[in-house]
C-alpha cells in the first residue's frame, strides 16, 4: 500500500493519520528536509550486506548489560507485546530523505519499561544480522518514537528492508535504524559500531548535519 497521502511534505495534521498513531517531531516541522539532503519518493534500499532471509521460527530479539533483569523475546512473545504507530521521515546520510513513512511495531519505551535500566547506563550498542552494529546515546533511544517495527505503510517489513523487525529511531539518521535487528546492550561508555568505526557520528542528528565525527 503507497500511502501516497503521507509524502506530500506538508505536516501531516493529527486527523491525517490513524487514531493513536505518533507523528514525529520532525514530520512536524513546516520545512520537513534536514540541510543537506534531497526527498525521494522512492524507498531506496541501502546496506553493507544483506543476510539470508530469516525464520521467524528462529528469530530472537534480546536486551543485555546495565539492565536487570536482562530481556528476551522469540517471535510469539514479540507479537504479543502492546503495538505502536509512528508516523516518521527517514533520512539517510548518504543525502535521500523518504518522507512520511508509517511505521507499526513494538516502541523501545514499552520493551525497556520491563526492567530496571542501571543509571550508569548512558548509550546502547545495537547488534545486527551479519555482524552489523551502530551505537547512539540512550536518551536518543529512549524517545517515545522510536520502535521496533514489523510493518510500514500497511504491509508487513520486506526482508531487504530489515524484515521481520528494524529498529526505527526516526530523529537520528536512518543509519541507527538497524535493519534484521537482533540484540541491544546498555552500555556506560560509547562503543563504535560498524559504521561509526569507519568515522561516521557517534550521535547523527541530521539537523545538525552529524555525519562525519571530523566535521
Ligand atoms: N543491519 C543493517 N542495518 C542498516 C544498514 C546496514 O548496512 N545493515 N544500513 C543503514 C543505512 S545507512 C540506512 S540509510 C538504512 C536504509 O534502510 P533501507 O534499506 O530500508 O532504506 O538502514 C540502516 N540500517
Ligand atoms: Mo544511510
Amino acid at each position: 500500500m503507497a500511502l501516497d497521502k503521507y509524502q506530500t511534505g506538508e505536516p501531516p495534521a493529527a486527523a491525517d493519520v490513524p487514531p493513536g498513531t505518533i507523528i514525529s517531531p520532525d514530520a512536524q516541522r513546516a520545512q520537513r528536509v534536514p540541510p543537506g539532503q534531497s526527498r525521494t519518493r522512492k524507498w531506496p534500499v541501502l546496506d553493507a550486506g544483506e543476510p539470508q532471509p530469516i525464520d521467524v521460527a528462529q528469530w530472537r530479539l534480546t536486551f543485555s548489560g546495565l539492565i536487570d533483569p536482562a530481556l528476551g523475546f522469540d517471535w510469539p512473545q514479540f507479537q504479543a507485546l502492546p503495538r505502536t504507530r509512528v508516523l516518521a521521515d527517514f533520512h539517510c546520510v548518504t543525502r535521500w530523505s523518504r518522507l512520511g513513512n508509517l511505521w507499526e511495531g513494538v516502541a523501545v519505551r514499552e520493551i525497556l519499561g520491563r526492567t530496571r535500566i542501571d543509571p550508569a547506563a548512558r548509550f546502547v550498542l545495537v547488534r545486527a544480522e551479519l555482524g552489523w552494529s551502530t551505537n547512539l546515546p540512550l536518551d536518543h533511544f529512549l524517545v517515545e518514537d522510536a520502535l521496533f517495527a514489523d510493518r510500514h505503510d500497511g504491509a508487513p517489513l520486506e526482508h531487504v528492508h530489515g524484515g521481520p523487525v528494524r529498529l526505527i529511531v526516526p530523529r537520528l539518521y536512518a543509519w541507527k535504524s538497524a535493519k534484521w535487528v537482533r540484540s541491544v546492550e546498555l552500555r556506560a561508555e560509547d562503543s563504535a559500531g560498524f559504521w561509526e568505526q569507519g568515522g561516521y557520528h557517534m550521535r547523527g542528528d541530521p539537523w545538525r548535519e552529524e555525519r562525519y565525527d571530523w566535521q
